[in-house]
């Protein structure tokens, strides 16, 4: 009993190295002002004078102290170590990947079940890093170590606020910590809706998707569920990754192109002349906490310049991209990759994801380059290429913030579109009608029913939420201090599906999607072009009888999503909620798209949709997972995939509207009877409601 006890308390510990990330161990951590007990090796370098014995004076304040083992050895963190405490960090730079691979190493390197070694070793390691370096790090090996993986992975708006909002707010939360006492209510910060831009930019109408505090969490969550490098290659190689890649981000931009369409602007244009001007600007009005400094804006038509920072290991030039890129249209023109010791294989969609990435799984990274990754570089050193001004990056650089950019979806549609034309090549074939079809089973009615609401219409409406700041709040008195943000929301809704089955009992997956009916033109879609913004609602494998079925599924439970309280939850209220998934599982799934943006906005006067329905053959759908056991984490496995298992649908991804057709020309006649298409509204309530789990509604 005593080491179950010994056991939670030093996961109790593992989480407050999370807690005030830019503030050192020295100061006590958490709610609780527990205390680590450094030695004099475990004191951050600044403090070698005086901090063992700061140290010990904070001992009179704390509530409790963890004791910590003494090693015989420490990391030496060679490269790490370079990276100055108040900069920035970001894994698109080689240089970082360098850094962050050495410090993953080192900590996946202490051996599983020495959890006190594990914690000393964490302890140095956040003592001498870069505090963003070390989140990161930290953050991949809790989630990949069996040993620690019931250790919840602290929400990164809570800890690094600073990437998620408005820099105004800081200035007021420092105030609020400062003067009013924590057991007297602290009245929420405002954050104002419209903060990045006026109605004069065209795109700012967008800002409330891109800067969409979930929406963020689910992009950073994603990268890091999906590394795309370590010297474990197991962590690299998970089943599809590639293809994954490809599909997370083919429906971001099918969702923006929604948005886009719901607020009178085109589809988002690729970004394919990498030597034009880029018209679209951007302010993010961010500070980073840890430099204390602005984010870098970018002014309107600014251009990609060639890249020479050797503080960041990057030299490439716009000629080395445009080789990468004729290298992999060639791949993709012949249908074959050549692999880095000159043999060739058949080009994959799973290939092309990690060759584009490039994720150390691409086939040969000499000859397709590093595009993906390279791109956000150029965009994010636009203004300071060759670091003449000793400027930091953009937010693009940075997956926590690279989503506020309108420019992330110019060149994911470019990155999407290269997929595209491999999708659309000779060397992959459009599914055949038996692939498609169900034998046996039609589809009779589907539909959509809100509580109390029109049929077939779904509903959308503002809300304003609370999101707690004291853990990243460094260096100020603790006690929640809360931010209020208003983020798109959606009312609960049921899908309800009618199937008549003449065959015998079997299983079937329920495929839904939903598109807008008409183009920016307002004209029908060519499905070439409509089977592209199709945006993946729901997937679910359900059993049918023989004869009549009536399939209702609920929207909070689709597998694309997870729930907001998983989205922004404070951790130390998720311990105590019985409902809560396996922690293993709750890293893993928080890379879910937020429930909160299931819905696209539609529009006041009510968008027109399409709402589409397969029910697809269970024996072409079905996955052998290696251990045969149970589904995990299943309410998020669109976008994340299973922990440890294979991904849970052996179609490829997107499927059915992954390829073109070879037969139907639009929607309608792509219809056959295991599917369901139907009219649907997206209407949106133009009003903002409170979020009735606020904690303090003032
Ligand atoms: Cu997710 Cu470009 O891959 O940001």
């Amino acid at each position: 009993m005593a080491d179950e006890e010994q056991i939670r308390q030093i996961i109790e510990s593992f989480k407050l190295l999370f807690d005030r990330p830019n503030e050192p161990l020295i100061t006590p951590k958490g709610d609780k002002k527990a205390l680590f007990q450094l030695t004099e090796k475990l004191v951050p370098p600044e403090y070698s004078n005086n901090g063992v014995e700061l140290n010990d004076r904070f001992g009179d304040d704390a509530t409790e102290r963890i004791p910590l083992k003494t090693l015989d050895r420490y990391p030496q963190f060679t490269v790490a170590s370079q990276l100055p405490a108040d900069a920035d960090f970001s894994l698109f730079l080689p240089k970082h990947q360098e850094m962050a691979t050495e410090v993953i190493d080192a900590l996946l390197g202490v051996p599983e079940n020495q959890l006190q070694d594990f914690l000393s070793t964490c302890v140095f390691a956040r003592g001498n890093l870069n505090p963003q370096l070390f989140n990161y790090c930290y953050s991949v090996a809790l989630m990949h170590r069996k040993d620690t993986k019931n250790v919840p992975i602290q929400n990164f708006a809570e800890t690094f606020p600073s990437k998620f909002m408005d820099s105004q707010v800081f200035q007021q939360a420092r105030e609020t910590a400062a003067v009013i006492p924590q057991n007297v209510p602290r009245t929420p910060i405002i954050i104002p809706r419209d903060y990045t831009a006026t109605d004069l930019e065209e795109e700012h109408r967008l800002a409330y998707f891109r800067e969409d505090i979930g929406v963020n969490l689910h992009h950073w969550h994603w990268h890091l569920v999906y590394p795309f490098t370590a010297s474990q290659r197991a962590i690299v190689a998970k089943d599809r990754r590639g293809e994954l890649f490809f599909y997370m981000h083919q429906q971001l931009i099918a969702r923006y192109n929604g948005e886009r369409l719901n607020n009178s602007l085109k589809r988002v244009k690729k970004f394919s002349n990498w030597r034009e001007p880029i018209p679209e600007a951007y302010f993010p009005k961010l500070d980073s906490l840890t430099s204390s400094r602005g984010w870098p804006p970018r002014q309107a038509n600014m251009q990609w310049q060639d890249l020479n920072r050797p503080v960041d290991g990057l030299n490439v030039t716009i000629n080395d991209m445009e080789r990468w890129r004729r290298n992999i249209e060639e791949a993709i023109s012949t249908g074959t990759v050549t692999n880095a010791d000159g043999t060739t294989s058949p080009l994959d969609i799973d290939i092309l994801g990690n060759m584009l990435e490039a994720s150390i799984l691409s086939p040969n990274r000499e000859l397709y380059g590093s595009i993906h990754n390279n791109g956000h570089s150029f965009s994010a050193y636009i203004h300071d290429p060759t670091h003449r001004y000793l400027e930091s990056f953009g937010v693009i650089a940075d997956e926590a913030t690279t989503m506020r950019d309108p420019f992330f979806f110019r060149w994911h549609a470019w990155i999407d579109d290269i997929c595209q034309k491999h999708k659309e090549s000779s060397y992959v074939r459009p599914y055949t009608r038996s692939e498609l079809e169900n034998p046996g089973v039609s589809v009779t009615s589907v539909s959509v029913e809100t509580q109390g609401g029109q049929p077939n219409t779904l509903n959308t409406f503002w809300m304003s939420s609370d999101v707690d700041l004291s853990r990243g709040l460094d260096f100020s008195d603790r006690g929640p201090v809360y931010a209020r943000f208003t983020h798109l929301n959606n009312r609960p809704f049921r899908y309800v599906i009618n199937v008549n089955n003449t065959g015998m009992a079997r299983r079937t997956t329920v495929r839904i999607f939903i598109a807008p009916k008409f183009d920016e033109r307002n004209l029908a879609w060519a499905l070439s072009d409509h089977r592209k913004m199709f945006i993946e609602m729901d997937r679910f494998v359900v059993p049918l009888n023989a004869g009549q079925n009536t399939i209702t599924r609920l929207s909070t439970e689709s597998s694309v999503t997870i729930p907001f309280e998983q989205t922004f939850r404070d951790l130390s209220v998720q311990s105590n909620d019985p409902r809560r998934p396996n922690l293993a599982e709750f890293n893993f799934c928080g890379c879910g798209w937020p429930q909160h943006m299931l819905v696209p906005k539609g529009t006041e006067a009510g968008a027109a949709y399409q709402l589409f329905v397969m029910l697809s053959n269970y024996d072409l759908d079905s996955v052998e997972q290696p251990d045969g056991s149970q589904l995990s984490c299943v309410e998020a496995s669109s976008f994340c995939g299973l922990k440890d298992r294979k991904y849970p649908d052996r179609r490829a991804m997107g499927f059915p509207f992954d390829r073109p057709s070879s037969t139907a020309t639009n929607i309608e006649d792509f219809i056959l009877p295991n599917m369901g298409l139907q009219d649907i509204t997206i209407r949106l309530s133009n009003t903002t409601e409170p979020n009735p789990r606020n904690p303090r509604t003032n």
